[in-house]
């Protein structure tokens, strides 16, 4: 039996990240778009949803699952046929996607965020304190995917996996933020990314702009 999935989305947030894997992995399913700026996410029918009132959710044959990266993990292993994700026996390469899939939001999403609030602050004349140690700074992590992908087409070599969905989808935010200049190899992984029918069938169409974070 075909599998029920049902994905509570907005445009331009992290939901997205998840709509273009399921794109990737040709699955069909039910799109369920939020407004934020209209609050749909804050009513306690959402909240029975979501814990935290926050996108994306994906309901599974009636499950529901939250947290972008752990959402991309369980597609990419679940519909493991598309050749997205390395399968576990493959225990070398599953080290190096499993250092891609969770770098994401554990040190690039961290990264960009913090250099874009204290890009704001000085914008603002303001000077935020320094960052913690724990995370790496926004240039020495740029740096390194500029030298990965300075000789290979996606993350994980010549093959696009989901891990290049969790990094791009953060990496496409950076460019918006005009934080990739200068760093050409990650600009043509990101042509290549945003060439992808995929990506182009996940994409906001005109009449969907973005709703607030
Ligand atoms: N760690 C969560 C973060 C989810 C999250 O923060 N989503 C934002 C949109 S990018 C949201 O729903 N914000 C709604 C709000 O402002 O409360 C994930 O990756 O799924």
């Amino acid at each position: 039996m075909e599998t029920r999935l049902r994905l509570y989305y907005a445009p331009g947030t992290r939901a997205r990240r998840v709509r273009w894997l399921l794109e990737e992995l040709e699955q069909p399913y039910e799109l369920r778009t939020l407004q934020l700026r209209s609050g749909d996410h804050r009513t306690s029918t959402y909240r029975s949803v979501h814990p935290f009132g926050k996108v994306p959710a994906l309901e599974i044959d009636g499950e529901v699952m939250t947290e972008s990266l752990a959402i991309c993990f369980y597609l990419a292993d679940r519909f493991w046929e598309k050749d997205l994700a390395p399968v576990h026996e493959e225990y070398s390469r599953r080290a190096v996607y499993l250092t891609w899939m969770c770098r994401s939001v554990g040190t690039l999403e961290p990264a960009l965020d913090e250099e874009a609030r204290h890009a704001e602050a000085r914008l603002n004349g303001n000077r935020l304190p320094p960052f913690s140690p724990a995370l790496t700074p926004w240039d020495t992590v740029a740096a390194e995917f500029e030298r990965v992908l300075s000789s290979r087409r996606f993350l994980m070599g010549e093959g696009f996996t989901a891990s290049d969905v969790m990094n791009g989808s953060i990496m496409l935010a950076a460019r918006e933020k005009n934080l990739v200049e200068g760093f050409p190899a990650i600009n043509a992984w990101l042509d290549r990314l945003t060439g992808r029918a995929a990506f182009k069938r996940a994409a906001p169409s005109v009449a969907e702009p973005p709703s607030a974070p």
